[in-house]
């Protein structure tokens, strides 16, 4: 049976890790995969899980199957943290799933069984993950503008262009903050205006949420996501608690359907149940339990927002850094971009080839469409990396 199989295009995050792993020089520098790292190059667990897991350990009295939904109260905690009081409660409907990968995967099956003619609309660029799962279903998949190339910002020309061609019915997944590759996001005016275009084709936005609390703040990062679950009557959300609460490994994520009413709801609970059943029936519940444990204690959850808030201004520490690096350096200001942008990543805007030219001469790792990890640099490497991009001509 297996010789019949075809070689798989590896995922290319992936394996520039591995490649970033067999470099030897002890001057390299890992802006690849997007796990945050603090200014040691540690990604910690953080304070609050640490306390949350500790607790569990010693109250947790079964391991006992929960239920396909998962544990209800994870649900509730994660609804309020992204939607807050936007939506009415018996309106939604959610799963826990094995990671925000897991939800994306749950959220396209859900496509395939309510509206198996719709085509999904993604970002040019997205994650690559999005395409992937597309295809591999076997669904089908268009592009729209995102990203222009000249400001380093959001092409919102090409975008409200693009998406005023989706046809009525069609699926059109939106980053809800800090856009993975591109760290450039809409503004809160050109977010009304995405809405308004898609209300008036008709469209059925899905929201992949994988870095809240990572942009502007948790309330902030949530701003988008509440104004699109506010003004459609179906709406799906892919939220991923892998960044935010830095636990990548234990898969924990959540879809939430949105639907028209509360008797929609049901039907749409009951399809999620039975898709989380066809795929692995019960989701991964310790990590789920954990987030759990740490939203519904004040204490902790206040531990583990301070927390999220050092990573976040970190963060923009580094981007303000690199700029100013390179405006000095370079006597231009055309990389400001990088201050302006949001989240983990910023899509630098070069070839190919300077990114080799990067790694090899540099050790300076980043994806081949010049996506860099802010997180992956500290205050002593902002310099290096902004002297290799100048004298690489960038
Ligand atoms: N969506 C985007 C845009 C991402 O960057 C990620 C990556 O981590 C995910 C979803 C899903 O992450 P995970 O499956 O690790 O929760
Ligand atoms: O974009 C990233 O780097 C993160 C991590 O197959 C990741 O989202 C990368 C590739 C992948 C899964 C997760």
């Amino acid at each position: 049976m297996f010789q019949t199989l075809k070689a798989q295009a590896p995922d290319k995050i992936l394996s520039l890790m591995q490649a970033y792993k067999a470099d030897d020089r002890d001057t390299k520098i890992d802006l690849g995969v997007g796990v945050y790292k603090d200014a040691s190059g540690n990604t910690p667990v953080m304070r609050a899980v640490k306390e949350a897991e500790r607790r569990l350990v010693a109250e947790q009295t079964t391991k006992a199957y929960t239920g396909l939904a998962g544990d209800p109260a994870f649900a509730d905690a994660m609804i309020d943290l992204l939607l807050a009081d936007t939506v009415q409660r018996g309106r939604i409907a959610a799963i826990a799933t094995p990671g925000g990968t897991g939800a994306i995967r749950q959220a396209l099956e859900m496509v395939k069984l309510a509206a198996p003619g719709a085509t999904i609309w993604i970002s040019n660029p997205s994650w690559p993950n999005h395409a992937s799962i597309i295809k591999f279903l076997g669904l089908p998949l268009r592009e729209y503008r995102y990203f222009d190339e000249a400001s380093r910002g959001v092409d919102f020309d090409g975008m409200i262009a693009d998406l005023s061609t989706v046809a009525e019915g069609d699926v059109v997944l939106l980053h809800g903050c800090c856009h993975n590759p591109t760290g450039a996001n809409p503004t809160l005016d050109q977010w009304d205006q995405i809405i308004a275009t898609l209300q008036k084709v008709q469209a059925v936005p899905f929201v992949d949420v994988a870095y809240q609390g990572f942009g502007d703040g948790l309330d902030q990062d949530a701003q988008a996501t509440r104004k699109i679950a506010a003004a459609f009557p179906n709406v799906m959300i892919a939220a991923s608690c892998s960044k935010n609460f830095g636990i990548y490994r234990e898969r924990t994520g959540i879809l939430m359907g949105i639907a028209r009413d509360a008797d929609e709801a049901k039907l749409t609970q009951a399809n999620l149940n039975f898709l989380n059943r066809q795929n692995y029936s019960f989701p991964p519940d310790h990590g789920a339990r954990v987030v759990t444990t740490i939203l519904t204690d004040p204490a902790l959850r206040a531990d583990w927002e301070a927390e999220l808030e050092e990573t976040r201004n970190g963060m923009l520490g580094l981007r303000k850094q690199l700029a100013d690096e390179l405006r000095q350096r370079a006597n231009d200001d055309r990389f400001d971009f990088i201050a302006d942008h949001r989240g983990m990543f910023s899509r630098l805007g070069t070839t190919e080839a300077k990114v080799e030219i990067l790694r090899a001469d540099h050790g300076i790792y980043m994806v081949s469409d010049s996506r860099m990890n802010i997180a992956g640099l500290n205050a002593e490497t902002v310099p290096i990396l902004a002297q290799a991009i100048v004298d690489a001509g960038i």
